[in-house]
Protein backbone atom coordinates (compact mmCIF):
# COMPACT_ATOMS: atom_id res chain seq x y z
CA UNK A 1 0.00 0.00 0.00
CA UNK A 2 1.19 3.65 -0.63
CA UNK A 3 1.07 6.28 1.67
CA UNK A 4 -1.25 9.05 1.38
CA UNK A 5 -0.61 12.27 -0.22
CA UNK A 6 -0.46 14.32 2.33
CA UNK A 7 2.36 16.89 0.69
CA UNK A 8 0.29 19.89 0.16
CA UNK A 9 -2.20 19.69 3.28
CA UNK A 10 -0.82 21.86 5.95
CA UNK A 11 -0.20 25.77 5.04
CA UNK A 12 2.90 26.65 3.60
CA UNK A 13 4.15 30.04 4.07
CA UNK A 14 6.01 29.97 0.33
CA UNK A 15 5.81 27.54 -1.98
CA UNK A 16 8.30 26.33 -4.14
CA UNK A 17 8.14 24.74 -7.65
CA UNK A 18 7.11 21.04 -7.36
CA UNK A 19 9.77 18.39 -7.80
CA UNK A 20 9.78 14.47 -7.80
CA UNK A 21 11.88 13.83 -4.47
CA UNK A 22 11.64 11.69 -1.69
CA UNK A 23 8.68 12.80 -0.24
CA UNK A 24 7.05 12.94 -3.70
CA UNK A 25 8.43 9.01 -4.68
CA UNK A 26 6.39 7.77 -0.86
CA UNK A 27 3.67 8.68 -1.96
CA UNK A 28 3.30 8.71 -5.48
CA UNK A 29 0.97 5.92 -6.65
CA UNK A 30 -1.88 7.53 -4.37
CA UNK A 31 -1.08 11.20 -5.40
CA UNK A 32 -1.53 9.71 -9.36
CA UNK A 33 -4.70 8.06 -8.70
CA UNK A 34 -6.29 10.91 -6.70
CA UNK A 35 -4.98 13.62 -9.06
CA UNK A 36 -5.38 12.52 -12.69
CA UNK A 37 -9.06 10.86 -13.61
CA UNK A 38 -8.68 7.57 -15.68
CA UNK A 39 -5.24 6.71 -14.84
CA UNK A 40 -5.60 3.21 -13.98
CA UNK A 41 -7.78 2.75 -17.33
CA UNK A 42 -5.02 4.74 -19.46
CA UNK A 43 -2.58 1.98 -17.60
CA UNK A 44 -4.65 -0.99 -18.25
CA UNK A 45 -4.99 0.20 -22.20
CA UNK A 46 -1.17 0.70 -22.51
CA UNK A 47 -0.33 -2.59 -21.94
CA UNK A 48 -3.18 -3.94 -24.51
CA UNK A 49 -1.57 -1.03 -27.07
CA UNK A 50 1.47 -2.25 -26.84
CA UNK A 51 0.49 -6.36 -26.83
CA UNK A 52 -0.94 -5.02 -30.38
CA UNK A 53 1.77 -3.00 -31.52
CA UNK A 54 4.86 -4.42 -30.18
CA UNK A 55 7.18 -5.94 -32.70
CA UNK A 56 9.09 -8.40 -32.28
CA UNK A 57 13.54 -7.88 -31.54
CA UNK A 58 12.54 -3.98 -30.79
CA UNK A 59 12.70 -1.77 -27.86
CA UNK A 60 9.91 -0.01 -25.97
CA UNK A 61 10.56 2.59 -23.71
CA UNK A 62 8.72 3.77 -21.39
CA UNK A 63 9.90 7.32 -21.18
CA UNK A 64 9.59 9.85 -17.31
CA UNK A 65 8.70 6.47 -16.22
CA UNK A 66 8.17 7.20 -12.26
CA UNK A 67 7.60 4.05 -10.53
CA UNK A 68 7.17 2.13 -13.65
CA UNK A 69 3.54 1.08 -14.00
CA UNK A 70 3.62 1.71 -17.82
CA UNK A 71 6.72 -0.65 -17.54
CA UNK A 72 4.90 -3.31 -15.56
CA UNK A 73 2.00 -3.78 -17.71
CA UNK A 74 3.68 -4.20 -20.72
CA UNK A 75 5.97 -6.70 -19.48
CA UNK A 76 3.16 -8.34 -18.51
CA UNK A 77 0.99 -8.40 -21.70
CA UNK A 78 3.72 -8.09 -24.73
CA UNK A 79 4.63 -11.85 -26.24
CA UNK A 80 6.46 -10.93 -29.13
CA UNK A 81 10.32 -12.70 -29.35
CA UNK A 82 13.14 -10.20 -28.44
CA UNK A 83 11.73 -7.46 -27.44
CA UNK A 84 13.53 -5.30 -24.40
CA UNK A 85 11.45 -2.88 -22.05
CA UNK A 86 13.63 0.35 -21.38
CA UNK A 87 12.24 2.56 -18.50
CA UNK A 88 13.61 6.27 -18.37
CA UNK A 89 13.09 9.00 -15.74
CA UNK A 90 15.70 11.78 -14.51
CA UNK A 91 14.57 11.74 -11.26
CA UNK A 92 16.77 9.35 -8.98
CA UNK A 93 14.91 8.54 -6.25
CA UNK A 94 11.50 7.73 -8.76
CA UNK A 95 14.59 5.26 -10.94
CA UNK A 96 16.04 3.56 -7.52
CA UNK A 97 12.02 2.67 -6.03
CA UNK A 98 10.92 2.09 -9.79
CA UNK A 99 13.99 -0.67 -10.18
CA UNK A 100 12.63 -2.36 -6.79
CA UNK A 101 9.10 -2.39 -8.23
CA UNK A 102 10.59 -3.63 -11.94
CA UNK A 103 12.34 -6.71 -9.99
CA UNK A 104 9.67 -7.43 -7.97
CA UNK A 105 7.37 -8.81 -10.91
CA UNK A 106 8.85 -11.85 -12.93
CA UNK A 107 8.65 -11.89 -16.85
CA UNK A 108 10.64 -13.05 -19.52
CA UNK A 109 10.88 -9.48 -21.47
CA UNK A 110 13.79 -7.92 -20.02
CA UNK A 111 13.46 -4.80 -18.79
CA UNK A 112 16.44 -2.30 -17.84
CA UNK A 113 15.62 1.41 -15.50
CA UNK A 114 18.25 4.56 -16.73
CA UNK A 115 18.29 7.11 -14.50
CA UNK A 116 18.23 9.71 -18.03
CA UNK A 117 16.85 13.57 -19.01
CA UNK A 118 14.72 12.35 -21.70
CA UNK A 119 15.51 15.03 -23.75
CA UNK A 120 19.86 13.81 -23.65
CA UNK A 121 19.07 9.65 -24.40
CA UNK A 122 19.33 8.76 -27.76
CA UNK A 123 16.24 6.46 -29.00
CA UNK A 124 16.86 3.33 -31.35
CA UNK A 125 14.76 0.36 -32.79
CA UNK A 126 11.99 1.32 -31.14
CA UNK A 127 8.11 0.00 -31.92
CA UNK A 128 6.03 1.27 -28.89
CA UNK A 129 7.24 4.08 -26.83
CA UNK A 130 5.25 5.76 -23.98
CA UNK A 131 5.09 9.42 -23.06
CA UNK A 132 2.63 8.99 -20.12
CA UNK A 133 1.86 12.39 -18.66
CA UNK A 134 6.01 13.25 -19.07
CA UNK A 135 5.97 15.55 -22.01
CA UNK A 136 3.87 18.67 -19.98
CA UNK A 137 7.36 18.90 -17.30
CA UNK A 138 9.59 19.52 -20.55
CA UNK A 139 10.82 22.45 -21.37
CA UNK A 140 8.16 23.90 -24.21
CA UNK A 141 11.30 24.36 -26.86
CA UNK A 142 12.42 21.01 -26.16
CA UNK A 143 8.92 19.08 -26.80
CA UNK A 144 9.36 19.02 -30.93
CA UNK A 145 12.91 17.69 -30.99
CA UNK A 146 11.84 15.23 -28.53
CA UNK A 147 8.95 14.13 -30.93
CA UNK A 148 10.92 14.13 -33.89
CA UNK A 149 14.04 12.11 -32.08
CA UNK A 150 10.86 9.66 -30.87
CA UNK A 151 9.25 9.43 -34.56
CA UNK A 152 12.92 8.62 -36.06
CA UNK A 153 13.05 5.67 -33.55
CA UNK A 154 10.27 4.14 -34.15
CA UNK A 155 9.71 1.28 -37.15
CA UNK A 156 7.24 1.64 -39.53
CA UNK A 157 4.10 0.67 -37.74
CA UNK A 158 5.36 1.87 -34.63
CA UNK A 159 3.36 4.13 -31.86
CA UNK A 160 3.62 6.82 -29.46
CA UNK A 161 1.23 6.53 -26.59
CA UNK A 162 0.90 10.45 -25.41
CA UNK A 163 -0.94 10.99 -22.38
CA UNK A 164 -1.17 14.72 -21.21
CA UNK A 165 -3.30 17.17 -18.92
CA UNK A 166 -4.34 19.84 -21.56
CA UNK A 167 -5.45 23.24 -21.93
CA UNK A 168 -8.81 24.20 -23.29
CA UNK A 169 -8.24 27.23 -26.68
CA UNK A 170 -11.05 29.15 -24.98
CA UNK A 171 -11.58 30.33 -21.59
CA UNK A 172 -14.68 29.31 -21.00
CA UNK A 173 -14.48 25.79 -21.81
CA UNK A 174 -11.11 25.85 -19.68
CA UNK A 175 -12.88 26.68 -16.46
CA UNK A 176 -14.97 24.28 -17.01
CA UNK A 177 -12.66 21.39 -17.31
CA UNK A 178 -10.42 22.96 -14.79
CA UNK A 179 -13.48 23.04 -12.36
CA UNK A 180 -14.49 19.45 -12.99
CA UNK A 181 -10.97 18.24 -12.54
CA UNK A 182 -10.73 20.03 -9.09
CA UNK A 183 -14.13 18.88 -8.23
CA UNK A 184 -12.91 15.17 -9.15
CA UNK A 185 -10.01 15.86 -6.53
CA UNK A 186 -12.11 16.89 -3.84
CA UNK A 187 -14.46 13.91 -3.88
CA UNK A 188 -10.71 11.89 -3.95
CA UNK A 189 -10.48 13.83 -0.24
CA UNK A 190 -8.31 16.73 -1.23
CA UNK A 191 -8.74 19.98 0.61
CA UNK A 192 -9.14 23.55 -1.28
CA UNK A 193 -5.73 24.09 0.52
CA UNK A 194 -4.32 21.39 -0.71
CA UNK A 195 -5.75 22.02 -4.40
CA UNK A 196 -4.28 25.57 -4.33
CA UNK A 197 -1.16 24.84 -3.44
CA UNK A 198 -0.43 22.17 -5.83
CA UNK A 199 -1.59 24.15 -8.22
CA UNK A 200 1.00 26.47 -7.31
CA UNK A 201 3.78 24.27 -7.25
CA UNK A 202 3.16 22.76 -10.69
CA UNK A 203 2.51 26.87 -12.04
CA UNK A 204 6.45 27.01 -13.31
CA UNK A 205 7.14 23.31 -13.76
CA UNK A 206 4.34 21.70 -15.80
CA UNK A 207 3.23 23.81 -19.12
CA UNK A 208 0.25 22.25 -20.58
CA UNK A 209 -0.68 22.45 -24.47
CA UNK A 210 -3.67 22.56 -25.94
CA UNK A 211 -4.75 19.01 -28.25
CA UNK A 212 -4.40 21.34 -31.42
CA UNK A 213 -1.02 22.01 -30.57
CA UNK A 214 0.27 18.62 -29.35
CA UNK A 215 -1.69 17.15 -33.20
CA UNK A 216 -0.03 19.58 -34.81
CA UNK A 217 3.56 18.94 -33.18
CA UNK A 218 2.95 15.30 -33.96
CA UNK A 219 1.80 15.60 -37.89
CA UNK A 220 4.81 17.73 -38.18
CA UNK A 221 6.96 15.11 -37.04
CA UNK A 222 5.83 12.94 -39.51
CA UNK A 223 3.02 10.93 -37.47
CA UNK A 224 0.09 10.08 -39.91
CA UNK A 225 -2.45 8.36 -37.78
CA UNK A 226 -3.11 10.50 -34.76
CA UNK A 227 -5.67 8.88 -32.78
CA UNK A 228 -7.45 10.05 -29.10
CA UNK A 229 -8.46 7.24 -27.76
CA UNK A 230 -9.17 8.70 -23.69
CA UNK A 231 -10.56 11.76 -22.48
CA UNK A 232 -11.53 13.11 -19.11
CA UNK A 233 -11.94 17.06 -18.26
CA UNK A 234 -8.16 17.96 -19.06
CA UNK A 235 -6.65 14.81 -19.43
CA UNK A 236 -6.22 12.94 -22.91
CA UNK A 237 -4.56 10.15 -24.31
CA UNK A 238 -3.39 10.15 -27.82
CA UNK A 239 -1.70 7.04 -30.36
CA UNK A 240 0.10 8.48 -32.98
CA UNK A 241 1.08 5.84 -35.53
CA UNK A 242 3.84 5.95 -37.98
C1 LIG B 1 3.37 6.78 -15.04
N1 LIG B 1 4.75 7.94 -16.69
O1 LIG B 1 3.13 6.46 -13.86
N2 LIG B 1 13.68 13.33 -18.26
C2 LIG B 1 13.24 12.20 -17.67
N3 LIG B 1 12.16 12.17 -16.84
C3 LIG B 1 11.54 13.33 -16.59
C4 LIG B 1 11.97 14.55 -17.16
C5 LIG B 1 13.09 14.52 -18.03
N4 LIG B 1 13.56 15.63 -18.63
N5 LIG B 1 11.15 15.56 -16.72
C6 LIG B 1 10.26 14.97 -15.89
N6 LIG B 1 10.49 13.63 -15.80
C7 LIG B 1 4.41 7.85 -15.27
C8 LIG B 1 3.97 9.17 -14.70
S1 LIG B 1 4.97 11.62 -13.89
C9 LIG B 1 3.52 12.50 -14.16
C10 LIG B 1 4.86 10.32 -15.10
C11 LIG B 1 2.97 13.24 -12.99
C12 LIG B 1 9.75 12.62 -15.02
C13 LIG B 1 9.54 12.99 -13.55
O2 LIG B 1 10.67 12.71 -12.76
C14 LIG B 1 8.32 12.12 -13.21
O3 LIG B 1 8.69 10.89 -12.66
C15 LIG B 1 7.61 11.94 -14.55
O4 LIG B 1 8.45 12.53 -15.55
C16 LIG B 1 6.24 12.60 -14.64
O5 LIG B 1 2.80 6.27 -16.02
O6 LIG B 1 3.50 13.14 -11.86
O7 LIG B 1 1.91 14.01 -13.22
Amino acid sequence: MSKKDAIYSVPKSTIGDFSFDEAVVDVFPDMIKRSVPGYSTIIDNIGLIAQKYALPNTNLYDLGCSLGEASIVMRRKVSQDGCKIIAVDNSPAMIEKCERHLHAFRSNVPVEAVCSDITKISLENASVVVLNFTLQFIEPELRRALIESIYAALKPGGVLVLSEKIRHPNQVGDELLVTLHHEFKRNNGYSELEISQKRSALENVMRIDTLEQHDARLKQAGFTDIVPWFSCFNFSSIVAVK
